[in-house]
């Protein structure tokens, strides 16, 4: 089963980092630093977290047994991901499962279409980072940014000498060994927050990962995996060149998306040193001026966007895609399934849905991949208020005949059909009973259990660091 949430692209399943040519980039991501109206620190220290190996380490936590044998996490056809010891015999993500027991016979399949424990998982994951410092974005399921600015100003104020440590884990394009930490102080002071972190993931969640320390997020993204697994590197300013000229081709950059690339490529640009030395003009007649402009800093390495807290997703959704689906009593069985396990999501997540959406997927000769058909309509108080207090069966069988008028809507069921996916989702989702119970706000997404005076601690600190970005 394929889940989505409102975070995650329904295509795509990571979507920060959006394409920059077809998203409308955050004001203080369009401009230059030169035209930047938003102050952006001086400074800034910005982590990134990217866990190993993800779903099959969260398959090995619940069955320790996995760990010494190759193990591959199955969706349909496909492996998603695979342990470090199925990657030393050959396996890789995304290979299909035929290939990746022909490198590796012995690699062991586990299902991974249900995402209910990589879910939770991951929010733990941004949970316990958010425990040290409020300001963390997720970033698909396993990575999460994280601004330590303020942790390291703090850290910098009480550091006599820094003559006594020097940087945690790799610097890129140095042997760390021989970087004092007085030069760059603040990133030194970075490599050990994120060390710690580190360490405080694996002890409290079992989960090891990669960091990326540097001055920005598109820098952090792309120094983090430069040793893998469960390592850590951090860029200086003086390799920033170094590191965007190593990734070659534009569509490497974080940011610039398939849609993006192709323009680019219709302007003789395939690289990004032809995108670093292209005249911004030429781009500006393509992409329009802030986002030409945020274009040539990406392949700069100059990136003003902020760390923006995460909150709560804003919708909640599940889908499923097959082969062929072309009977009602079939789409009608699907739906009510993905609508029980919904239901199930949204009553632990305490907010009150006022919409439902019903999406199907055609099948199309022409346009396999893309060609989603939506139709939503109001949730009536009444059922809303059945998925708020847990009569799951109930909600359920109320909100079928609902959801399969939406699909009369969508398809011609006297001819015949051929649906490749069904997804059901409920937006809209209202957190005012959230205000007196203290469920269903942000941070009690993140800390269910904790007491709302805490929560709101962590949300006004959360707005008061927003508030310079
Ligand atoms: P990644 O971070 O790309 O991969 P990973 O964490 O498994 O491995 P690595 O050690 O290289 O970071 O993706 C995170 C999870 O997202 C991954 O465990 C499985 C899932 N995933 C998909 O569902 N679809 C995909 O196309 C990819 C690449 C990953
Ligand atoms: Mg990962």
């Amino acid at each position: 089963m394929e889940n989505s949430e409102d975070e995650e692209d329904e295509n795509e399943w990571r979507n920060s980092f959006v394409d920059s040519s077809t998203h409308s980039p955050p004001a203080a991501a369009a401009s230059g630093p030169s035209i930047s109206k938003t102050p952006v620190p001086a400074h800034r220290v910005i982590l990134h977290f990217d866990l190993d190996c993800f779903y099959a380490q969260v398959e090995m936590i619940r069955n320790p047994a996995l760990r010494e044998v190759p193990l591959g996490i199955q969706q349909k056809y496909i492996i998603v991901t695979c342990n470090y010891v199925a990657r030393e015999r050959g396996v890789n993500k995304l290979m299909s499962v035929t290939d990746a027991k022909e490198k590796c016979p012995e690699l062991v399949l586990v299902k991974g279409e249900d995402l209910t424990h990589y879910r939770e998982m991951s929010y733990k994951m941004t949970e316990l980072l958010m425990s040290y410092c409020p300001l963390v974005e997720r970033l698909g399921f396993d990575e999460n940014f994280m601004d330590v600015t303020e942790m390291v100003e703090q850290r910098l104020a009480q550091t006599v000498k820094f003559e006594d440590f020097s940087y945690k884990g790799h610097v890129y394009n140095h042997p760390s060994a021989d970087v004092k930490a007085s030069k760059y102080p603040r990133l030194a002071l970075g490599s050990h927050i994120a060390g710690e972190l580190r360490e405080a993931v694996h002890s409290k969640l079992g989960l090891t990962g990669c960091a990326g320390i540097a001055t920005n997020k598109l820098l952090a993204k792309l120094v983090s995996g430069t040793f893998k697994p469960n390592q850590q590197t951090t860029l200086l300013p003086e390799n920033i060149s170094d590191i965007m000229g190593c990734l070659g081709s534009v569509r490497k950059v974080p940011g610039v998306g398939h849609q993006t690339a192709k323009r680019l490529q219709a302007l003789g640009l395939v690289s990004v040193k032809d995108l670093q030395l292209c005249p911004l003009n030429d781009l500006v007649k393509e992409f329009g001026s802030p986002t030409a402009q945020r274009l040539k800093n990406l392949a700069l390495g100059v990136d003003d966007s902020p760390v923006t807290c995460t909150g709560a997703p804003q919708s909640l959704s599940d889908e499923d895609s097959f082969k062929k689906m072309s009977s009602t009593k079939e789409v009608s069985e699907k739906t009510q399934q993905l609508l029980s396990s919904l239901v199930e999501r949204m009553h632990k997540d305490g907010r009150q849905p006022q919409t439902f959406r019903l999406t199907i997927r055609k099948y199309t000769t022409t346009n396999k991949w893309f060609s989603r058909e939506s139709r939503q309509c109001p949730i009536p108080n009444h059922i809303g208020q059945k998925i708020c207090s847990g009569s799951s069966d109930d909600a359920v069988m109320q909100l079928l005949p609902l959801a399969m008028k939406l699909f009369y809507r969508m398809v011609d069921y006297s001819a015949p059909f051929h649906l490749t996916l069904i997804n059901v989702c409920f937006s809209n989702l209202q957190t005012r009973a959230a205000a007196v119970t203290g469920k269903g706000s942000i941070t009690s997404f993140f800390s269910r259990g904790t007491s709302p005076k805490k929560s709101q601690t962590v949300l006004s600190q959360c707005q008061h660091h927003k508030s310079y970005t």
